[in-house]
């Protein structure tokens, strides 16, 4: 629960496990940051390399240059922090046109089977909350969460002050 919005009251999955983690998650729905980048069809695959460092890889429809409409192949490595669930995300793209960046990454909760909430801080208000951030829910499901799973996801939502920020992500089959 988080009802001040502040982003170091916000809690993390407990005894996150990486392991069970990995493979491919299917984005269900995003909400933005400012200057968005991954639009729609966006998969993630996570891999756990054989040194423990947690890897993942990206795709996504993207729009660069203004007009020009492409799927984005991206990488990223997440650097362990004290708590399991929270990583600081090192990205780059398969093309040097493509985002490059620095992020929080955290898993704020998941059953490993079914359905995953992400969340990201850019940049901190002087109060604390977030003013800058983006948050992905994925599913293992390109089809979107079962329904058992849509009010523990509510609820997330709003305990990371992002209810109703959200968008459908759609899967076309584009990338
Ligand atoms: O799309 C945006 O507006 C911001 C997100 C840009 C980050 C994309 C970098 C992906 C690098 C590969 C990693 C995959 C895992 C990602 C899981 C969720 C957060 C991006």
């Amino acid at each position: 629960l988080c009802i001040d919005c502040l982003v170091s009251n916000i809690t993390v999955k407990q005894d996150f496990d990486r392991m069970r983690y990995q493979g491919t998650w299917y984005a269900v729905a995003k909400k933005d940051p400012v200057g968005l980048f991954l639009l729609d069809n966006i998969v993630t695959n996570f891999k756990v390399e054989e040194d423990g460092t947690m890897t993942a890889t990206a795709i996504g429809r993207v729009i660069i240059l203004n007009n020009w409409e492409m799927c984005a192949n991206m990488f990223g490595t997440f650097e362990d922090t004290e708590d399991p669930a929270k990583f600081k995300m090192k990205y780059w793209g398969a093309a040097a046109y493509l985002q490059t960046g620095y992020d929080d990454h955290w898993i704020i909760d998941t059953d490993y089977d079914n359905y995953a909430i992400h969340y990201s801080c850019r940049e901190l208000d002087v109060d604390g909350t977030c003013l800058d951030g983006y948050s992905f829910i994925f599913s293992r499901y390109p089809d979107g969460l079962r329904p058992e799973d849509q009010r523990n996801v509510t609820e997330k939502k709003q305990d990371i002050c992002f209810l109703g920020k959200y968008r459908r992500v759609a899967h076309t089959g584009f990338c």
